[in-house]
C-alpha cells in the first residue's frame, strides 16, 4: 500500500490550521496537525472530521442550473462548458444594460480570496462583500476609527501575556487550534484570565474569575474599567504622550461611569471591576483585553469594543510582549510576494450599494454591509442589483430572516453559489458551480503574519470526487469567457504560484516538504518609541477623531441600558461549539452529526419555575415582529443569566437533501425578524432579538 503524507491547510473552518494528509492509496486515511508547524499539537474535531466530509456524497457532484422554482429542488445537470457559459451570458447583459455596479459578490473573506477578488474587480463592479456583518464588523470598524488598522492588524502574544479579559470570547468552544492551545497553557501557566458572559461555558469554567453579566451591559463595565483606570491613575502616561490622541475627551466622557454605576447596570460587582482594572494596570503593558470576534451582538458593540481598544491604549499594549502585537509580513525582511488582486483596476463605478463611501464615512469599504443587500434589491435603492455570485457564503444560513433574504432574491435574473456543499443559498440559487474541496484543490499562497512571518501553501490531497473545479480555474474560465482574463495570468495553478513568488527565490516546489516557509528565524519587533504603525492622519491612536464626528458619529456615545425581561420575554443568544462551525454542513457531517444531532433551548431555573416549564419540554419560540413560532427542547439550567435564551447556531436545516441534518433543531435565524439593518459598527444587531417562550 503506498502512503503519502501532503502538507495542507484546513478547511472545515476559517482559522487554516496547518494539516498533514495522510493518503493511503489516493484516499484519505486520515487528517493530522501538521507537526513541522505546530510542533506536534492536534486538530479541533471538526479538523479531524474532514475525512467524514470528504466521502459523503452529499454534496451537488456536477454543475446543476435551476429546473424548476427556486428552492423546488429540481436540478437540471450541466456540463462545465454549459453551466459557465450560462453564467457569463448573464453577466454580460447585466453589465450591458444596468452597469457592472449591478452585479454583486460575497465570500468568507479572508486570504484565499484573490481568484474571485480579481475576477469580480476587473467586472468592474465596486459591490463586494463578506460575512462580517454577522461577525467581526463592529471591532473591525472600531479599531479602523481608532488606529486605521483592521481588526486583525494587530495579533495577541498570549504566549508573554501576563493578564487576560475577555468579553464573551470563547476561545475553548469557537475554537482555533493554535489558540486554543495558547489559552490553554497560559491557564496552566497560572496567568489571571477573567472572562465575562452572559452564560457558563466551557472557556468560563476555565477562568481564574467568572463574571455572568446581563446580556448588553458590557460597555457599562468597560466604561467604568476606564473611569478607574483614569481617575486612580493607573494608565501609561509615557506611551499615551507619545501615540495617544483625544485622552481628555475619554477621561471626560468615562469620569460618570462608576463602577458602582457599572454594577447597577451589569450585576458584576463594584469591587470586581475595581479589582480587574487595577490588576490590569499592576501587569501592563503585558496585557491582553481581547477585543472580541463574533461581535455582531448589538445596536452598541462599536462603542464597546471602542472602549475595549481604548484601554489596550491606556495600558500600553500595542507592540508590548505578551500585548497586542503589529502582525509582520513579508515586507518586514524584504520580500515581496505579488497578489493578483492589485492588478485589475479599480471599478470606474464606485458608489457601493450600502451607502459605504458615499453617505456613510466611518465604515470600511474592505467588508461592506451585507444586511443591507435585500433592501437594496427590493426597492432598487440606490440603484438596480441584478446579479449576485455568493462565493463560499451561505447568507441564508448566516444572516437574521433568511425569508426576509429570500423574497428578494427573488427579483434577480442570476443568483450563482459557488459552494462544496448542498448550503441553504446554494438550494436556492439559479446555477450551482460545485467547487473541488480543500482536500481536492491547491491553492493560492497565504502569509501567515506574526512575529515570525511564514508563507503557506492548500496542496490538494486527492483526487475530486466528482465533476467539480478548482477556484482558480473556475473564475479564469469566466473572465476568458468576459474577456477580462489577463488580470489573472496563468494556466495552472502552479504557474499562479510562481509568478507571485517571482523574484523571492521561491518556487512551488519548496513548500512540497513542510507546507511552509519560514521567513526568518528571528522575532520582528518594531520600536515601541518611534516605530509603531498606525495608519490614521496623525500616526496615532486617536480616541477623538474628526472622521467620525464630521459624520455625525459620537466618538463616546452614552451607555443605554437593555430593556427588562420578565414573564415570557427573553433576549435570544446564540453561539458556537466545538464540533460544529456556523451555519454550515458540518450539522450533516457523518460523525459530527453523531455527536451533536440538533440543538436544545437552555433557559435559567427560575424563569422556567414562572413558566412552569421543565427540562425536555416541548416549547415554541415566538419572534418578536411575526407569528411564526419555533419549536424546541428546553433544558432548565442554573448556569445561565436569567434575561437570555440561548441555543446553538447552525440547525433547523432547511434543505431536505441533506438527510441527516435536515429538520432537526430549531433556526435561530428565523427568529431574528427585523434585523437586517444598520447599526453603527457595521453589525447585524442579533442580540437585540427578542423572543417569547411558551409551552407548545
Ligand atoms: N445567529 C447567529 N448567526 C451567525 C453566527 C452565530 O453564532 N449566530 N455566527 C456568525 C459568524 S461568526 C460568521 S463568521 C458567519 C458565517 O457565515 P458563512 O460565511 O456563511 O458561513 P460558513 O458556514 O463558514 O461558510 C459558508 C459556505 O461556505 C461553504 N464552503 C465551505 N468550504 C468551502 C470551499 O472550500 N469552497 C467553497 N466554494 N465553499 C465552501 C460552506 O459549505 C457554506 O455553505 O455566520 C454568522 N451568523
Ligand atoms: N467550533 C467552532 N469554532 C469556531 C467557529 C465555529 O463555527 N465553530 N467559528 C469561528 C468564527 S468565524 C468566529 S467569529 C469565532 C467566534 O468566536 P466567539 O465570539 O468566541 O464565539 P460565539 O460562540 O459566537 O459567541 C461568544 C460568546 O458571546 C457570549 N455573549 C453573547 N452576548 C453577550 C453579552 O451581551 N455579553 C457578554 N459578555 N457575552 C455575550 C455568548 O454567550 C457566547 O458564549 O469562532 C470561530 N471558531
Ligand atoms: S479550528 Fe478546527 S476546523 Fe478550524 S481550521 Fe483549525 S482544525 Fe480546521
Ligand atoms: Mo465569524
Amino acid at each position: 500500500m503506498a502512503t503519502r503524507f501532503v502538507h495542507s491547510i484546513c478547511g472545515m473552518c476559517t482559522f487554516r490550521c496547518p494539516i498533514t494528509v495522510e493518503v493511503r492509496d489516493g484516499r484519505v486515511k486520515h487528517i493530522w496537525g501538521n507537526p513541522h508547524v505546530t510542533g506536534g499539537y492536534n486538530l479541533c474535531p471538526r479538523g479531524a472530521a474532514g475525512r467524514a466530509f470528504e466521502y459523503d456524497d452529499e454534496r451537488p457532484q456536477t454543475p446543476l442550473l435551476r429546473d424548476g422554482a427556486r428552492g423546488s429542488g429540481r436540478w437540471k445537470k450541466a456540463a462545465w462548458d454549459e453551466a459557465l457559459d450560462f453564467v457569463a451570458d448573464k453577466l454580460a447583459a447585466i453589465k450591458e444594460k444596468h452597469g457592472a455596479k449591478a452585479l454583486v459578490m460575497s465570500d468568507r473573506g479572508g486570504p484565499h480570496r484573490e481568484f474571485h477578488r480579481t475576477f469580480f474587480q476587473a467586472y468592474g463592479s465596486p459591490n463586494y462583500f463578506n460575512h462580517h456583518a454577522t461577525c467581526s464588523n463592529s471591532v473591525h470598524n472600531a479599531h479602523m476609527s481608532m488606529t486605521g488598522l483592521a481588526r486583525n492588524g494587530v495579533a495577541y502574544d498570549y504566549k508573554r501575556c501576563k493578564y487576560l479579559l475577555s468579553f464573551g470570547r470563547n476561545f475553548l468552544e469557537a475554537v482555533g487550534t493554535g489558540e486554543a492551545k495558547n489559552i490553554i497553557d497560559l491557564i496552566e501557566r497560572g496567568t489571571t484570565f477573567t472572562h465575562i458572559d452572559v452564560r457558563w461555558t466551557y472557556t468560563g469554567s476555565k477562568a481564574t474569575n467568572l463574571y455572568v453579566v446581563k446580556p448588553g451591559s458590557d460597555y457599562a463595565i468597560a466604561s467604568a474599567m476606564l473611569h478607574v483606570l483614569i481617575k486612580e491613575n493607573l494608565v501609561n502616561r509615557e506611551f499615551i504622550a507619545d501615540w495617544v490622541n483625544g485622552f481628555d475627551d475619554l477621561a471626560a466622557f468615562a469620569r460618570d461611569y462608576t463602577p458602582e454605576f457599572a454594577e447597577q447596570a451589569s450585576g458584576m460587582p463594584a469591587d470586581a471591576i475595581r479589582r480587574v482594572a487595577r490588576d490590569m494596570a499592576e501587569a501592563a503593558p503585558s496585557v491582553l483585553l481581547y477585543p472580541g470576534y463574533m461581535t455582531a451582538w448589538g445596536s452598541n458593540d462599536y462603542y464597546l469594543r471602542r472602549a475595549l481598544y481604548a484601554i489596550n491604549a491606556l495600558l500600553g499594549t500595542y507592540e508590548a510582549p505578551g500585548g497586542m502585537v503589529f502582525p509582520k509580513g513579508p515586507g518586514d525582511v524584504g520580500v515581496k510576494i505579488r497578489q493578483l488582486t492589485g492588478q485589475a483596476p479599480k471599478p470606474e463605478e464606485s458608489e457601493r450599494f450600502d451607502g459605504i463611501g458615499t453617505t456613510c464615512h466611518h465604515l470600511g469599504k474592505g467588508w461592506g454591509m451585507a444586511q443591507l443587500l435585500p433592501k437594496a434589491i427590493l426597492e432598487e435603492d440606490p440603484y438596480p442589483i441584478r446579479g449576485y455570485i455568493a462565493q463560499r457564503h451561505d447568507p441564508l444560513a448566516s444572516l437574521p430572516d433568511p425569508a426576509a433574504f429570500k423574497q428578494a432574491l427573488e427579483k434577480l435574473d442570476i443568483l450563482v453559489s459557488v459552494d462544496v456543499n448542498w448550503s441553504e443559498t446554494a438550494w436556492n440559487a439559479d446555477v450551482i458551480l460545485p467547487e473541488c474541496t480543500y482536500l481536492e484543490r491547491t491553492d493560492n499562497v497565504i502569509v501567515r503574519k506574526g512575529l515570525k512571518p511564514r508563507l503557506a501553501l492548500r496542496q490538494q490531497a486527492v483526487e475530486p470526487r466528482f465533476d467539480s473545479r478548482p477556484r482558480w480555474w473556475i473564475y479564469k474560465q469566466l473572465a476568458k469567457r468576459l474577456g477580462i482574463d489577463e488580470f489573472l495570468p496563468y494556466e495552472t495553478i502552479e504557474e499562479e504560484i510562481d509568478w507571485q513568488l517571482e523574484g523571492t527565490g521561491y518556487t512551488h516546489k519548496d513548500f512540497e516538504e513542510t507546507g511552509e516557509i519560514k521567513l526568518t528565524d528571528e522575532e520582528i519587533w518594531y520600536d515601541r518609541k518611534d516605530g509603531l504603525k498606525f495608519k490614521k492622519r496623525s500616526g496615532k491612536i486617536e480616541l477623538q477623531c474628526d472622521e467620525l464626528t464630521d459624520c455625525g458619529v459620537p466618538c463616546w456615545a452614552p451607555y443605554e441600558a437593555p430593556p427588562e425581561f420578565n414573564g415570557d420575554k427573553f433576549r435570544l443568544i446564540t453561539g458556537k461549539k466545538a464540533v460544529h462551525t456556523q451555519g454550515r454542513t458540518t450539522a450533516n457531517n457523518p460523525l459530527l452529526h453523531e455527536i451533536t444531532p440538533e440543538n436544545t433551548i437552555y433557559i435559567h431555573t427560575s424563569r422556567a419555575k414562572n413558566l412552569g416549564l421543565k427540562t425536555g419540554d416541548k416549547i415554541t419560540l415566538t419572534p418578536e415582529e411575526e407569528d411564526k413560532p419555533q419549536t424546541g427542547t428546553l433544558e432548565v439550567t442554573d448556569f445561565i443569566h436569567p434575561d437570555a435564551v440561548f441555543m446553538l447556531h447552525g440547525f433547523g436545516d432547511t434543505v431536505p437533501v441533506r438527510s441527516r441534518s435536515f429538520g432537526k433543531g430549531v433556526k435561530n435565524m428565523q427568529l431574528s425578524t427585523g434585523k437586517l439593518r444598520q447599526t453603527v459598527g457595521g453589525n447585524c444587531p442579533l442580540t437585540d432579538t427578542f423572543v417569547q417562550i411558551a409551552k407548545a
